[in-house]
């Protein structure tokens, strides 16, 4: 049911600068940027340039909160890679069979994830740990 590596996200103290690395070093571009409240984070996604905005992009996620994931991250990780994130077509499809093989999805319901794609995560201790989230991109999606 994955239909292509979505994104892969990456924990960072400070947007802004991380933005600016990204750019100076590797030429990647921003093609969206917002706050996510419930989840606790500012967020980018990087692309290539020139890409449609259809391949994988790099997600950076920095905490709005101490307490929130990513806030906990930073401080008992530090800044790095903090999940792979898969595009599929229907994530309450592919939680259901998820859990049916015995893998805990971290949400009972999918949650709102970047442009009201809607997200759901497997447990990293579940998935040899790599926090794994499914992403289904909203339905009239336009590429970033
Ligand atoms: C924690 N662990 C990880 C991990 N976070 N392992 C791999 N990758 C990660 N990102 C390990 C941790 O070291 C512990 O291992 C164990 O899992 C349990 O961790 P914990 O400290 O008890 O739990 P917390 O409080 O750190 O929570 C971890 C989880 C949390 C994964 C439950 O981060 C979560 O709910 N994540 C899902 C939401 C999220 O990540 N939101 C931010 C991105 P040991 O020490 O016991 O061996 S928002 C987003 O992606 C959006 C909006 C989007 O894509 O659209």
């Amino acid at each position: 049911f994955v239909t292509a590596i979505d994104h892969v996200g990456i924990a960072v103290p400070d947007l802004d600068a991380a933005i600016e690395f990204h750019r100076a070093h590797f030429g990647l571009e921003v093609a969206h940027e917002e706050v996510n409240e419930e989840q606790g984070v500012r967020e980018a996604m990087l692309r290539a340039p020139g890409t449609a905005g259809t391949e994988t992009q790099i997600q950076l996620l920095a905490p709005l909160r101490e307490d929130s994931a990513i806030g906990k991250f930073l401080s008992k990780s530090g800044p790095g890679l903090q999940q792979l994130a898969y595009r599929v077509s229907d994530v309450d499809a592919a939680a259901a069979a998820l859990r049916e093989k015995g893998l805990r999805m971290l949400y009972e319901e999918a949650k709102r994830g970047t442009s009201n794609s809607r997200v759901n995560f497997v447990h990293p201790k579940d998935a040899g740990g790599v926090l794994v989230e499914l992403v289904e991109p909203a339905k009239n999606a336009t590429p970033h």
